[in-house]
């Protein structure tokens, strides 16, 4: 078995979700530490110094850290009953290509790194690419410090659990002047590879994409003695909204809004909920419509709630613009990949946060249902295999 996949099957039982299916990784859970431990000593066992930084990004160098280094990795928190391949793919990629490099002599002309970012997904917290975001300054810090999971616990009290010193969060331009380019490899999220031909792709952008949360405000009462007549049921008003955001978005082309998580409050099943807390994720390559987006669904919310008696706010949690990959490094990863087709992603990663800061780009592989953020993503041996090697040749035409 190739390097990526035995690297890969070594973490197939690490935080296995046995409700969902799948796998349920969260940031500074025991199975995200496992994997960060994991790691750790896959990194050491390739001569590769690990170090973590104050955002609890762990980096493994080969040669010194310095400025101006070439960083690829990727993430190895999941979405709850998310993939196999969704991050631990990219890292295991790179430590597969280190591999190769290092069997293939390579000496590198300028340090390399490959690093681990955490809360990609931001399942835990709320914010997608947390990380990343804290390194580059693309999140206030104090409202990072106070997100909080759905237990309560602040960000801030369980990095320092983990070891981090909250007040040392945030902006961190010594570490970000160490990546003099940052590549990605990522399972592709989508069927643009298809199921023929190139295993690889170079990605060209990322959807923009944010996430609001809608609170719909009703009057708790008790399921049986409250009449039909007498109620402001949040939870018919959400169901209501559901729907609103789908038909909102249909009618808008190229755009995409999914409400994938719903609270009712208190949650009991012979309860009228008092509020429903819903979260929205939205996403369209023109920033402007996916704000007029927003606006249309807010409208239709409100509306929606006035009728049936409640009341209902929104709050944007988080934001990324549509970005585009440095072109430069990007034809120059495409000059190392020939015939490798360009691909859009929907999805969001951290090369897209960085890639407003440092040149970053992104390798996708083949998935052929396209399906992710489910037991049901795959990726097959021998485009692992090839995916590491084209990361390997890219790494070795960018050292
Ligand atoms: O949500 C996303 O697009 C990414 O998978 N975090
Ligand atoms: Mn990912
Ligand atoms: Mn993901």
């Amino acid at each position: 078995m190739e390097t990526v996949n035995r690297l890969l099957d070594s973490i197939k039982d690490v935080g296995r979700d046995a409700v969902r299916g799948g796998y349920s990784r969260a940031v500074y859970t025991t199975p995200e530490l496992d994997l960060r431990q994991w790691f750790i000593e896959q990194a050491q066992q390739r001569g590769l110094d690990v170090e973590a930084d104050r955002n609890g990004i762990t980096w493994a160098w080969w040669g010194k850290p310095r400025d101006g280094a070439l960083v690829t990795g990727s993430h190895l928190d999941s979405v709850p009953g998310g993939g196999a391949f969704d991050g631990p793919l990219g890292v295991a990629s790179a430590l597969a290509a280190v591999d190769l490099l290092k069997s293939r002599g390579v000496e590198p002309r300028r340090s390399l790194a490959v690093t681990v970012f955490p809360e990609e997904e931001g399942s835990r917290f709320g914010v997608a690419c947390l990380g990343s975001r804290l390194l580059t300054g693309a999140i206030d810090v104090d409202k990072a410090r106070n997100l909080r999971d759905a237990d309560g616990n602040t960000f801030a009290d369980v990095a320092q659990a983990n070891g981090l010193d909250p007040r040392h969060v945030g902006p961190d331009t010594a570490a970000l002047a160490r990546i003099g380019d940052f590549v990605e490899l990522h399972v592709e999220q989508g069927r643009g590879l298809g199921d023929q031909g190139p295993a690889i792709a170079v990605g060209s952008s990322i959807l923009g994409h944010g996430r609001w949360k809608l609170s719909v405000g009703g009057q708790g009462n008790h399921a049986g003695t409250t009449l039909m007549a007498d109620r402001a049921d949040p939870m018919v008003a959400a169901a209501q909204i559901v729907v609103a955001v789908r038909d909102t978005a249909a009618k808008q082309p190229d755009a995409r809004a999914t409400v994938g998580r719903l609270t009712p409050v208190p949650g009991g099943t012979n309860v009228i909920a008092s509020r429903v807390d819903l979260w929205l994720d939205a996403r369209h390559p023109d920033d402007a419509v996916t704000a007029q987006l927003i606006e249309a669904i807010y409208g239709a919310a409100r509306e929606i709630a006035a009728g049936e008696g409640c009341t209902v706010s929104l709050t944007e949690e988080s934001y990324s613009n549509t970005v585009h990959f440095d072109p430069a490094l990007s034809r120059r990863i495409g000059e190392l990949l020939p015939g490798a087709p360009v691909l859009a992603t929907g999805a969001g990663h951290d090369a897209g946060v960085l890639a407003g800061h440092v040149p970053s780009a992104m390798l996708f592989v083949r998935n052929p249902s396209g399906i992710s953020h489910s037991p049901e993503e795959y990726v097959a041996d021998e485009d692992a295999s090839a995916g590491a090697v084209a990361l390997a040749d890219v790494l070795e035409g960018l050292l």
